[in-house]
């Protein structure tokens, strides 16, 4: 059977992953980092000293969520699109709740145990927030937001936004939006284009945190499809892409090498220096996320961001 009609019969990542090593040049998509340690690695990521993406945008939060929460028409729903462990949200959640008694706290993530730890912080920081996780995977068709009753913001912050080339942004931002009613928000965190001496380091971090992270994804292969990566036989690469405006994390081969991935009965070779793409991370210009947004048929109401214009979260109506 050729490895088309073979993924025809498989569901979910398994389709991704075969799909993805048997392409030229390979791939992997990135939502597959986020397992149990890999949600963990990226929480560690988030306190690098070279990570600015997170520090930054929370002290955006810090000044303006009362102004982010106003402007966003007093909605008693939030919806987190990649919650994670839902750190910075507790800066909306709170300036929601001066507004608004009875909030509604939605966060969804493909990592439970991710959620679990998001709830179990609302749980103690804000009793009065009623949360409800949602393990599912935002990229999929889903009309669980749809049912949602009250108005809603929807936050899809951390540049998450960023793992997306700009026509599959804005086909997911159109999807969003068709849940939505008229009146509800969206709230978009992105990463701005900044010098490339500020970019490298936050993705290629001197502990080896990201590398680690990025190696993560083999070795949660050799977990869930008992694949034999040897995880020492790969390399961390990172590099700026000027044409495309995009970070990129790569897997190098060390050496000429065949890994078997059993659960998906396939063997890959792999030639010394040829590399598995893992990750693209976005970088953004304001016209860029004019056209994202529009192509999604969102309109644009406001933006904030922090001094340096590292970061931007653009309030968009439905
Ligand atoms: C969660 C997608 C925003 O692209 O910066 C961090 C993931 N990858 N370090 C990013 C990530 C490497 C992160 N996003």
């Amino acid at each position: 059977m050729s490895v088309k009609s073979l993924a025809l019969f498989l569901d979910g990542n398994s389709r991704e992953v075969l799909q993805g090593l048997t392409s030229l040049p390979k791939s992997l998509p990135a939502k597959l980092f986020y397992d149990a340690a890999g949600s963990a690695l990226f929480e560690q990521i988030t306190d690098l000293p070279e990570y600015y993406l997170t520090s930054t945008e929370q002290s955006i939060f810090e000044r303006y969520a009362p102004e982010m929460v106003q402007a966003a028409g007093g909605a008693s729903t939030i919806v987190e699109l990649g919650a994670g462990t839902a750190r910075k949200t507790m800066l909306i959640l709170r300036a929601a709740l001066a507004l608004h008694p009875a909030i509604r706290f939605i966060p969804v993530d493909v990592s439970g145990f991710a959620l679990e730890v998001a709830e179990n912080r609302v749980r103690a920081e804000l009793p009065q927030v009623a949360v409800h996780p949602l393990v599912m995977d935002y990229t999929q068709r889903s009309s669980a937001l749809a049912e949602l009753s009250g108005r809603k913001l929807v936050l899809f912050i951390g540049s998450s936004i960023g793992n997306f080339e700009p026509m599959a942004a804005s086909a997911l931002l159109r999807r969003l939006r068709s849940s939505l009613a008229p009146g509800d928000s969206l709230l978009l965190g992105t990463d701005m284009r900044k010098p490339v001496e500020a970019l490298l380091p936050a993705y290629d971090d001197s502990a080896g945190v990201t590398a680690q992270f990025n190696l993560n994804v083999l070795a949660r292969l050799n977990r869930e499809y008992d694949a034999d990566f040897v995880l020492t036989q790969f390399d961390h690469r990172v590099l700026w892409n000027e044409r495309a405006s995009r970070i990129e994390m790569h897997l190098e081969s060390c050496c000429d090498q065949v890994v078997n991935i059993n659960a998906l009965d396939i063997s890959i070779p792999f030639a010394r220096g040829e590399t598995i793409h893992t990750e693209n991370s976005y970088k953004f210009s304001p016209i860029m996320i004019e056209s994202i947004a529009s192509n999604a048929g969102f309109q644009i109401e406001q933006a904030w961001c922090d001094e340096r214009n590292w970061f931007t979260i653009t309030l968009l109506r439905a």
